[in-house]
């Protein structure tokens, strides 16, 4: 049985919302943030050195990094291709693959850095620079990406949603969602899935 070590609050909400999507029988570890640093406790350590949430614990195999969690749970889990093209149509799979890693990959760094600079009481004229800027091209092209249809790939919802509704979740709670009313409407359209809710209330978000 797989476990999933939970750290709350943050990204890995989002791989209990994989496995609700997928139907796969789990159990969680939830652990919660130092209230002062916000920081994950040292028990997360144990599990994997980074000491950071997800980890999936799959009968002893440990695997930490949401996207190679994700595909983890697919090649098991997910033979069907519900959630993912298959790797026979290889230029889908590639596209599939690139929306997979895009999130955590290009799009998260920024979104760090405007957070920690509203946390921050100093002005940092080349981060808020950077950041403002970054931020624009990135939800720009997945707004541009996601044009009218439903889910980032199109019609059908796949695994890169998941994602993508991260960090669009996160520009949401630090309120930069305004300019993209069509981002505001999927992250709505895709937390409305019964396996979302599920998942929130299986794990107390
Ligand atoms: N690249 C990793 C990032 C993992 C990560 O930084 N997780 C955060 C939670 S959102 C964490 O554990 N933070 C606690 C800490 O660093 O103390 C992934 O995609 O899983």
């Amino acid at each position: 049985m797989i476990t999933l070590h939970h750290l709350r609050i943050g990204r890995s909400i989002f791989t209990v919302w994989l496995l609700e999507e997928l139907g796969v029988e789990y159990q969680l570890e939830v652990y919660l943030r130092d209230p002062k640093t916000m920081r994950a406790p040292d028990s997360l350590q144990k599990i994997h050195p980074l000491g950071k949430s997800p980890v999936i614990d799959d009968d002893g195999l440990i695997i930490a990094e949401s996207s190679a969690i994700t595909t983890y749970l697919l090649e098991k889990y997910d033979a069907e291709h519900r959630l993912a093209p298959p790797r026979s149509n290889l230029a889908a799979w590639a596209k599939f693959t690139r929306w997979l890693h895009y999130p955590e990959g290009s799009v998260f760094l920024p979104l760090l850095v405007k957070m920690l600079l509203m946390r921050s009481e100093q002005p940092h004229a080349t981060f808020e620079a950077y950041s403002e800027k970054e931020i624009r091209l990135h939800f720009d092209y997945i707004a541009k990406q996601l044009g009218s249809s439903e889910f980032i790939l199109g019609d059908d919802f796949t695994a890169a949603d998941v994602g993508v509704a991260y960090v669009v979740s996160m520009a949401k709670r630090l309120g930069l969602l305004n300019s993209w009313p069509p981002l505001s409407a999927y992250l709505a359209r895709v937390q409305a899935r019964p396996a979302y809710l599920r998942a929130v209330e299986r794990a107390v978000e």
